[in-house]
């Protein structure tokens, strides 16, 4: 888990904006990520522990674990906690610079040497192999709709027979009046934490067209489709999900 003490408050859409612009993960979202992503996602820090758990249950010997879309790599380091002394590989792999550099950062304070990669990345260039566990931990939903399945594909085929995807998303229902009560509930867990009805509504609108969600069922037929054996849902608070798919 971070380590980061004094968290630095999220404030980027506290103030009316004229032009909201697409949500980027910039140099302003990555210096704030910690408090933005707790106030931001329900169950965050028992996602993290939880993940680490499961991925050690799941790691093989002389395999890899890779952290795809890892920010400021909170997965990695809980997952890295628990395999440290095994010969298991880490690679954690993130497409935004500032993201990166926070994460490298992160690691200096708590990993020695070059026990993880860290790869600047897109996921697309990501050479998926010899893999027990591979972590999507709320980054699915800002890969292109259509390109999915493909990426699903690839991991499948990186992953050792035995191996896991662990793939959290924030998920929409497709019948509408159950789609709005889980959203209101959300809306309510942010306001708890602190965000204005202002900052809600701006943060909606600049995600619109970056965050695409699906639903669980769309999630679970892509897994199969992939050959996944086994796919259970291990995690849900509001409408945010964790599923774990076994090779
Ligand atoms: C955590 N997993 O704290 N290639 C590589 N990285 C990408 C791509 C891509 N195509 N698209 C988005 N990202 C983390 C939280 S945040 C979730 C994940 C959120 C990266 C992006 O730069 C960002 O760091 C991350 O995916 C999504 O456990 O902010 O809601």
């Amino acid at each position: 888990m971070t380590s980061e003490k004094k968290l630095k408050k999220d404030s980027i859409f506290a103030e009316p904006k004229q032009h909201i612009v697409d949500f980027a993960f910039d140099d302003a979202v990555a210096d704030v990520f910690p408090d933005m992503i707790r106030r931001s996602v329900p169950g965050y820090d028992t996602l993290i522990t939880s993940i680490a758990v499961i991925a050690e249950r799941y790691s093989q010997p002389d395999s890899r674990v890779y952290d795809l879309g890892c920010s400021h790599g909170a997965a990695t380091l809980a997952t890295y906690s628990r395999l440290k002394n095994t010969n298991v590989e880490f690679f954690a792999v993130d497409s935004s610079e500032s993201m990166m550099r926070h994460c490298k950062e992160q690691f200096s304070h708590h990993i020695s040497g070059t026990e993880v990669v860290c790869l600047q990345e897109d996921i697309w260039e990501t050479e998926i192999e010899k893999a027990s566990v591979v972590i999507m931990n709320l980054t699915m939903q800002f890969i292109a709709p259509d390109r999915r399945q493909a990426l699903v594909d690839k991991i499948y085929n990186g992953l050792l027979p035995g191996g896991a995807l662990i793939l959290t998303e924030k998920i929409h229902y497709s019948e509408p009046s159950q789609d709005d009560l889980l959203v209101s509930l959300y809306h309510h867990f942010k306001s708890a934490n602190g965000y204005s009805e202002l900052e809600i509504s701006q943060k909606r609108t600049a995600l619109e067209n970056v965050m695409k969600l699906n639903s669980i069922d769309q999630h679970h037929s892509r897994l199969r489709s992939a050959g996944f054996s086994q796919v259970s849902q291990w995690f849900q608070c509001f409408n945010f999900v964790s599923l774990l798919a076994v090779r």
